[in-house]
């Protein structure tokens, strides 16, 4: 659909759905996308480029891959994460400005019991100024418990950064406070949105998926936002980080998150902390930033 007619059309959330997500920390939809619309993306998934980055990607065929850069490598990605039907339901959690974080394809592969991907807060991962971060993951195969769809701890939102630290220091990842998924299992709550169907989470809800039972592969596109007052202090960014998804650069950084642990890794050479420090990745025209006096000098 045009994105002009869709936003005529699209609903944003209701307000039972904005008193779930401030309770829960997620939400989930069917039904989202069509049958067809999700069989296109399909294709893009498993067009022959996509396919070989995958295949190269050491474990692939026991480990849960994320390809990340996911709308750099074909437009129909980028116009999936600009789409109203997603973004209209972003507005009210994240404001009128928004950014993308970063995109990526998670597959799960089909071998047996492969895949498990570890509890973890994302905001852990790259921490911001503010907790404006939602990540909304599209299902392109229904979610199962069989096939490892994201199990979420309810309430878990509201419980700060929790630690992500191996014993000297370095960021695991993986969540080291099992008394959060592990005291109240009636919190953890298996999100199954079918193909189509779309799961929304705020940056701090504890998540995590346990191994494919089913011998077929899991596979579902997220796409990581921020509100554009988030200010990012670690990690990677990439080709996508920060290309404006709805409204405009403010140019503000809005600072409510208090003391961060930041997450010192292996994973860049040179700086234990990433690249953050730039906040926009190679598709975004940094000097749209200046005043066209200065630009191209
Ligand atoms: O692919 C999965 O099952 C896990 C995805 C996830 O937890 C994430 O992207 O933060």
């Amino acid at each position: 659909m045009p994105a002009a007619a869709a936003e005529k059309t699209t609903p944003g959330l209701t307000a039972e759905d904005r008193a779930c997500y401030e309770a829960d920390g997620f939400l989930v939809f069917d039904d989202v996308f069509t049958p067809a619309e999700v069989e296109a993306l399909r294709a893009v998934a498993e067009s022959a480029k996509i396919r070989a980055e995958h295949q190269a990607r050491d474990g692939y065929l026991e480990k849960t891959i994320h390809l990340l850069g996911l709308t750099a490598k074909d437009p129909a990605f980028m116009d999936l994460a600009k789409d109203p039907r997603i973004v209209e339901r972003l507005k009210p959690l994240l404001g009128p400005d928004i950014q993308l974080q970063h995109s990526k394809l998670a597959a799960k592969p089909a071998a047996k019991n492969a895949g498990p991907f570890g509890w973890h807060q994302d905001f852990c991962f790259f921490p911001h100024s503010n907790y404006s971060l939602a990540a909304v993951m599209v299902m392109l195969d229904d979610a199962t418990p069989d096939n490892g769809c994201m199990y979420m701890v309810k309430g878990s939102h509201r419980l700060g950064m929790l630690d992500h630290a191996s014993a000297d220091g370095l960021f695991t990842g993986s969540c080291a406070e099992s008394r959060c998924w592990e005291e109240d299992p009636s919190k953890v709550v298996a999100i199954t949105p079918r193909a189509g169907g779309i799961s929304i989470h705020h940056c701090l809800t504890l998540h995590g998926s346990p191994a494919n039972r089913s011998g077929r592969p899991r596979r579902g596109l997220v796409f990581q936002y921020r509100a554009d007052d988030a200010f990012q202090f670690a990690d990677g960014v990439w080709a996508d980080t920060g290309v404006l998804v709805c409204g405009q650069r403010r140019e503000r950084v809005r600072c409510e998150a208090g003391v961060i642990r930041l997450p010192k890794t292996t994973r860049y050479s040179g700086n234990p902390f990433g690249d953050a420090w730039n906040q926009s990745g190679a598709l975004v025209d940094r000097q749209s930033f200046l005043p066209e006096r200065y630009r191209g000098k």
